[in-house]
């Protein structure tokens, strides 16, 4: 299977896992999963066909890991970035001292004066490097990376979680705790 493929299918399962998932008729059930018959058969009734076999291909396959499989192979869930209402059952976990955040450079004043907001999402994103940061920073325009003084935050009662690809998720950052690099 070709990247363009791997990419095409990995943007449909994103808003539909993500966003959208009334568009096609899925149920998203507690902690963000889907039937795996399920979703492939809602797909191909609304013209999109995807095997079961290039579905494992994208879950194993895309570049960021942004699904996965429950244990019985029977249900797939996105690993973070919804902005449907969906517990994902994270536990908190203690967060590395620092950690990064990149966003475009026409959000800095706004992100100085209000600190980085959840905005569409459940969480603000946060990447454990700034090399992955400087990347989703790239996404938005010129990049600009803040680094986060998460160790303070977690002193202070903040909750942390982890994702299963790696994004750290917080409510919110205040600006008390964000350094521009
Ligand atoms: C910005 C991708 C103005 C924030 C990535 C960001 C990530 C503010 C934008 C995941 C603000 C929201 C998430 C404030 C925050 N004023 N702008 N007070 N607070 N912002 O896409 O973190 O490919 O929702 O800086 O790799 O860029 O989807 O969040 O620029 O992991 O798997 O508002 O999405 O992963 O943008 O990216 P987004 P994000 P996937």
């Amino acid at each position: 299977m070709d990247n363009s493929r791997v990419t095409q299918i990995s943007k449909y399962l994103s808003y539909h896992l993500r966003h959208k998932p009334e568009k096609i008729g899925l149920s998203i059930q507690l902690g963000g999963w889907v039937g795996v018959e399920e979703l492939l058969s809602l797909a191909e009734k609304h013209g999109f066909l995807i095997t079961r076999e290039e579905l494992e291909i994208v879950v194993k396959n895309n570049n960021k890991q942004r699904f996965s499989f429950d244990e019985s192979g029977e249900r797939i869930r996105a690993n973070q970035g919804h902005s449907i209402a969906i517990d994902l059952q994270l536990t908190p976990q203690i967060p590395p001292d620092l950690l990064y955040h990149g966003t475009g450079d026409r959000f800095v004043a706004s992100i100085l004066a209000k600190g980085l907001l959840k905005m569409s999402r459940h969480h603000v994103h946060l990447s454990g490097d700034r090399e992955t940061a400087r990347q989703v920073g790239m996404r938005h325009g010129k990049p600009v990376i803040f680094s986060i003084d998460s160790a303070q935050m977690y002193r202070n009662s903040y909750q942390f979680y982890r994702s299963e690809n790696g994004v750290w998720l917080v409510d919110a950052v205040p600006p008390i705790y964000l350094s521009q690099l």
